[in-house]
């Protein structure tokens, strides 16, 4: 048995019954092979064992009581996978779904993640199977709070900096940072993704959608295009879609389709974001009420977006969504280019029908650094006290995907093969991390 191979059967062994967490490894782990197997000063160090082998997971009861009066319980999750290269960093999910599998799926992403921005950031990640779906303003404080009570023993700004992700947004970073303050009688940069007023980095709620964007036409350009007269189809309607949405209709795209978890809407002249925004960020809505309000849109619950006729498609709600069904029909339609938005939502037979029909395709390790990106810039702006413009911070966003283009080019092209940019983010996010685990010796 190979290296690899070898790592791969003992990581199965050892995680039972975590498919997404063995689906991340497996597809890191094969495409690193060229680089992993060929110098055995990965073998004798056991960097591939240790990678997939969290410094630390740790699970927590939350308790909270609900407006009548009863105490409920969750699960609470942080796994501080990998702290080579900076303190661990990654967002932190609130979603029914959440298991320790989808934990360790997240954060063993973000260490590859992390490590292609250049910053010095590690990863991880955490979260909550709470449903934030239907709770008042009072019972989302009240979780957050008892959730960060227990979290706080665990996380630093120089130890481990959470973020959003998943059901997680301005709102409960907001009730965190509070209770933490609280808590440490700290002022600290501890969570990134903070208001404005009190820390929060300008760019930081549009850098996952507009890095996403920016990486795509990074790939488009570099095979001669452009996304200006593109037909986009996007999935979800979140943090990701809707500035991904907002960057693709400024560079001259056209967006036609949002989703959520009950349906998605088609808009065939596109989509106004003013509308998706007062519906989602304000009134906190369902998409269905977009067709309620614009009449030339329609709204469907069978079928999913993929269906529609696009050049760029943009998954950008969750893992897995987007099947090998769905790789068939937007290659049947000539799609050019899928950027992953959302970790892993394309399905691994998915990602090699793209790839074997010679589809442009951005992973997302590579194309949804950016929020991770910011967060980062916000940790710096926080170190330094200071708060940089929106177009100094939009400007090194930019900036950092194309370096994150640039080096995930470079890694297919030297380890894999021209274009294939799920070898070449995995390569040369692996090749940072392995040097500093080496180094370190631990
Ligand atoms: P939000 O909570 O803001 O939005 C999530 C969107 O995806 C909603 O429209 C939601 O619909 C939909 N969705 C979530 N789960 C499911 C599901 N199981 N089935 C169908 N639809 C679903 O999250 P974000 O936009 O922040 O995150 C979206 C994706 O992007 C995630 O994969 C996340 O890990 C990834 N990501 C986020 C980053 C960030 O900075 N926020 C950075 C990098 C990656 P509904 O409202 O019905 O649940
Ligand atoms: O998946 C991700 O990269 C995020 N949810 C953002 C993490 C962060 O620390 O900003």
């Amino acid at each position: 048995m190979t290296y690899v191979e070898e790592v791969k059967a003992a990581v199965k062994k050892r995680n039972a019954g975590q498919p997404e967490f063995m689906q991340a490894v497996d597809e890191v782990l094969n495409t690193i092979k060229p680089v992993a197997e060929s110098d055995p000063v990965y073998k004798h160090n056991a960097v591939l064992e240790r990678v997939t082998e969290p410094d630390r997971q740790i699970m927590f009861r939350v308790p909270w009581t609900d407006d009548n009066g009863n105490m409920r319980i969750n699960r609470g999750y942080r796994v501080q996978f990998n702290n080579a290269i900076g303190p661990y960093k990654g967002g932190l999910r609130f979603h029914p779904s959440v298991d320790l599998s989808i934990i360790k799926f997240l954060g063993f992403e973000q260490i590859f993640k992390n490590s292609l921005t250049g910053l010095p950031i590690g990863g991880g990640k955490g979260g909550s199977d709470f449903d934030p779906k239907g709770k008042s303003e009072r019972e989302i404080r009240e979780f957050c709070q008892s959730f960060m009570t227990e979290l706080s023993r665990h996380i630093g700004a120089d130890t481990d900096v959470p973020a959003g992700d998943i059901g997680v947004g301005g709102r409960e970073i907001g009730y965190m940072f509070g209770q933490y303050k609280r808590l440490k009688n700290l002022y600290e940069g501890v969570l990134t993704g903070k208001g404005l007023t009190y820390g929060g980095s300008l760019v930081r709620t549009e850098a996952t959608g507009f890095g996403l964007v920016y990486i795509v036409e990074n790939m488009l350009e570099a095979a001669g295009d452009g996304i200006k007269g593109k037909t986009v189809a996007i999935s979800g309607s979140g943090n990701v879609a809707i500035y991904a949405a907002q960057k693709a209709t400024e560079l001259g795209g056209k967006v036609v389709t949002m989703s959520d978890s009950n349906g998605w809407i088609y808009a065939p002249d596109g989509i106004d974001l003013d509308i998706v925004k007062d519906i989602k960020e304000v009134k906190r809505g369902r998409i269905r009420e977009y067709a309620e309000r614009v009449s030339s849109a329609e709204y469907r619950t069978s079928g999913k977006v993929w269906q529609v006729k696009c050049d760029v498609a943009l998954p950008c709600a969750t893992q897995n969504e987007l099947d090998l069904n769905d790789a068939k029909t937007l290659i049947k339609n000539k799609v050019k280019a899928v950027g992953e938005g959302a970790n892993m939502p394309s399905t691994t037979d998915a990602v090699n029908a793209f790839q074997a029909a010679n589809v442009l395709f951005m992973p997302a390790k590579a194309a949804n650094a950016g929020g991770v990106a910011v967060s980062a810039l916000e940790m710096s702006q926080n170190s330094q006290r200071l708060s940089w413009s929106f177009e100094e911070t939009d400007g090194k966003l930019k900036q950092i995907m194309n370096g994150i283009f640039t080096k995930t080019a470079e890694a297919a092209d030297m380890y894999a093969k021209h274009g294939d940019y799920v070898s070449g983010a995995n390569i040369a996010g692996f090749l940072k991390v392995a040097q500093a685990m080496i180094s370190q010796g631990v």
